[in-house]
């Protein structure tokens, strides 16, 4: 049985792929269900829709990726086909589709459309394309595999680059008794040979894995090292447990996964980071009496997202007509002010980052330094992710020694963004680390300027 040092460094020394780390770059993409749901009210459709009810005669999806833009957003993956089955692009494979709809006289393809509004714009694009599909006459056999296998190529190959193919588990309810057993390795090899830089999201992985739920709730503590048990496709990078295998814990996705205390029981780790996907609204698909987040709440949920070392999926309805609800759109365009004004570079203190204590273990103390007192409102530290997640704990601190911190957390991994408020030239940064520290960046971001003239105005 391995050493619980050769166990730390191994863990450690888990790495992400290339596509993985520029997957972590963009951090923040919206989520589009668009469907024959929208005019249906469902959020689940039952299959048997017709095509003539999706017309959505105003859609303008340079309007779409203005908004995204706008909002902070690095990119966009839309429902090509949801549970219901029907396809937003004419899909040689069945008539179950945009081109059978009144919308441009059945010549319509919002594939086509969003993919040149994006490219356009310089934002990516991806899909999701469902698994299960509750129209198809093949599903529940064999030859259901030919069909998505064969929808999946359409989309690989007909509209560009996709930075992120999106797909869940939904397996359904089996109505008339049908069960699909997806085969994923087929699709997945698919992806890799058309779209080598794309992402494969799945319950769990194989590049991205999900957070475990819809709410917009991130673990306190996300890692994208855990256990190839629980991401049965991801390629493992260590062999063997520290403590024979339990696969309760291992495998249980209620829990922490990448927590030391699970991960000593694995018996060989993959790198998968963690998306959070949720909606701007209380549902997937749009429903004219929700209500979208406030500008604040979605400025929250980036900080605990975006900021926690997983990504941010946000969802946004399109409405029966094509457009995004003005509701959304104001909401969206004033979190991008925020967010510009908070975290930009108008905000930005420059800082010297110094190690000043080595503990060893990979553990350490670190100075930050500003050129003059500053009123700091958030930290934003980085790891060197390209070379593994290590970081266990943290404190910023106003004093190296004491117990009082000015804010304490777990994982840092791509990115940690912390509220603080202080008013100092010097910070303190605690670690404790798996293995020697590889920071790639510390940011200190000032109580933003804006917020202060308008503060200035009133008093
Ligand atoms: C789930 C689906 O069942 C929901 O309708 C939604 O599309 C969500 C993003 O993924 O698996």
């Amino acid at each position: 049985m391995k050493d619980f040092q050769t166990f730390l460094k191994e863990a450690a020394h888990v790495k992400p792929s290339a596509r993985q780390l520029a997957w972590y770059e963009l951090g923040f993409y919206a989520f589009i269900h668009f469907s024959v749901n929208t005019y249906t009210g469902r959020q689940c459709g039952l299959g048997d829709e017709d095509p003539a009810i999706f017309n959505p005669t105003e859609l303008d999806c340079d309007e779409w990726v203005e908004t995204i833009k706008a909002a902070g957003m690095k990119g966009v993956v839309i429902t090509a086909k949801h549970h219901d089955g029907f396809c937003l692009w004419p899909s040689k494979y069945t008539e179950h589709s945009v081109k059978n709809s009144p919308w441009k006289d059945g010549k319509g393809d919002v594939l086509r459309e969003l993919s040149d509004a994006c490219r356009r714009a310089g934002i990516k694009f991806g899909v999701y394309l469902s698994p299960w599909d509750r129209n198809s006459k093949y599903y529940g056999t064999p030859e259901y595999n030919d069909y998505y296998a064969n929808q999946l190529t359409e989309l690989l190959t007909e509209y560009g680059e996709l930075f992120m193919v999106w797909q869940d588990n939904a397996c359904g309810e089996g109505a008339n008794g049908k069960k699909q057993e997806y085969d994923f390795p087929r699709f997945n090899a698919l992806i890799r040979k058309y779209q080598p830089n794309a992402v494969i999201f799945n319950d769990f992985g194989p590049d991205v894995r999900w957070c475990g739920n819809e709410a917009g709730t991130a673990r306190e503590g996300e890692w994208a090292v855990v256990p190839g048990e629980l991401c049965k496709r991801a390629e493992r990078q260590t062999k063997g447990a520290l403590i024979p295998s339990d696969p309760f814990v291992t495998q249980n996705p209620d829990r922490d996964p990448g927590a030391l205390s699970n991960i000593i029981h694995s018996d060989g780790l993959c790198f998968a980071g963690s998306e959070v996907d949720t909606s701007i609204r209380p549902h997937w698909f749009y429903v004219p009496e929700d209500e979208p987040r406030t500008p604040e709440n979605i400025f929250d949920l980036y900080l605990r997202t975006v900021g926690g070392n997983t990504s941010l999926n946000l969802n946004i309805p399109p409405m029966p007509s094509g457009k995004f609800d003005p509701r959304d759109v104001a909401a969206l365009k004033e979190f991008g002010k925020l967010l510009r004004e908070r975290l930009g570079p108008d905000s930005e203190v420059p800082c010297t980052v110094k190690k000043i204590r080595d503990e060893g273990f990979g553990r350490a103390l670190y100075e930050i330094k500003t050129e003059a007192p500053a009123e700091i409102a958030y930290v934003e530290i980085a790891e060197n992710i390209a070379e593994g997640q290590r970081i266990e704990s943290f404190q910023i601190r106003r004093t190296p020694e004491g117990t009082w911190a000015l804010c304490a957390g777990l994982t840092v991994g791509a990115r940690k963004i912390c509220r603080v408020s202080a008013k100092t030239d010097t910070l303190y940064l605690r670690i404790n680390a798996r293995d020697e520290i590889d920071l790639k960046h510390v940011k200190i971001y000032q109580k933003s300027t804006v917020a202060k003239v308008e503060k200035e105005g009133l008093f």
